[in-house]
């Protein structure tokens, strides 16, 4: 039909690598200190388990993501430049990119603006919204590796499909939410199935 699909995408541990950037910079400042290898990762936040790896190491791995050029230098999660890209130039859709920023925000909201366009080009920068609570945004889908994406509406209009990451492998396959493996996986078979 006519209606035109509205596509959220997240940010970091979908198009950004979050948690191979932080383990290099963290491994990079402390090589003394023990480290949570990516297959061993649970749980969203990485400061709740290196908090649990020895109490001190949580502000560590806080004071990485706080370091200036963090977010701007992290990799391109494979695959997902480019299908962001496309899916943009599909008819009848419109792809924005839906992030939180950390409450730090002497770099992190400056540098995610950054990483946009210098991976997607400047006119991608109407594209961005930065909020902390997702659930106030309308869409039809959200493509977040996060499992639970909560805030102040309790009935959001998007459908969450959780993309596959190191701290959420073992969730799979989960009764709560269809996933995406990958950005070399079925897409745009996803956004299909929600046009109807
Ligand atoms: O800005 C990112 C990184 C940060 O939370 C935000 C998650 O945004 P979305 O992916 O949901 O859009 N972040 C912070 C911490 C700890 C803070 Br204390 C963490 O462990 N992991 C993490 O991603």
């Amino acid at each position: 039909t006519s209606k035109r699909l509205r596509v959220l995408v997240d940010m970091d541990g979908v198009l950004a690598d979050f948690e191979g950037g932080f383990l290099k910079k963290y491994r990079a400042k402390y090589p003394n200190e023990p480290y949570i290898n990516l297959e061993d990762r649970r749980g969203f936040w990485v400061s709740t388990q290196y908090g649990q790896l020895r109490s001190d190491l949580c502000a560590k791995a806080i004071s990485i993501w706080e370091s200036k050029n963090f977010f701007l230098e992290l990799d391109p999660i494979p695959g997902g430049v480019e299908a962001v890209k496309e899916m943009s130039k599909m008819e009848n859709t419109d792809v924005f990119i839906c992030t939180s920023p950390i409450k730090h925000y002497s770099h992190c909201p400056y540098e995610k603006y950054a990483w946009i366009e210098k991976h997607f080009g400047h006119e991608f920068l109407e594209q961005i919204i930065l909020t902390r609570d997702k659930t106030v945004v309308s869409g039809d889908i959200l493509i977040d590796d996060k499992p639970d994406i909560l805030g102040v509406e309790p009935k959001p209009s998007w459908e969450h499909v959780l993309f596959l990451a190191c701290h959420n492998k073992h969730l799979l396959p989960s009764a709560g939410h269809r996933s995406l493996l990958s950005w070399h996986h079925d897409w745009r078979g996803l956004l299909e199935s929600k046009r109807q």
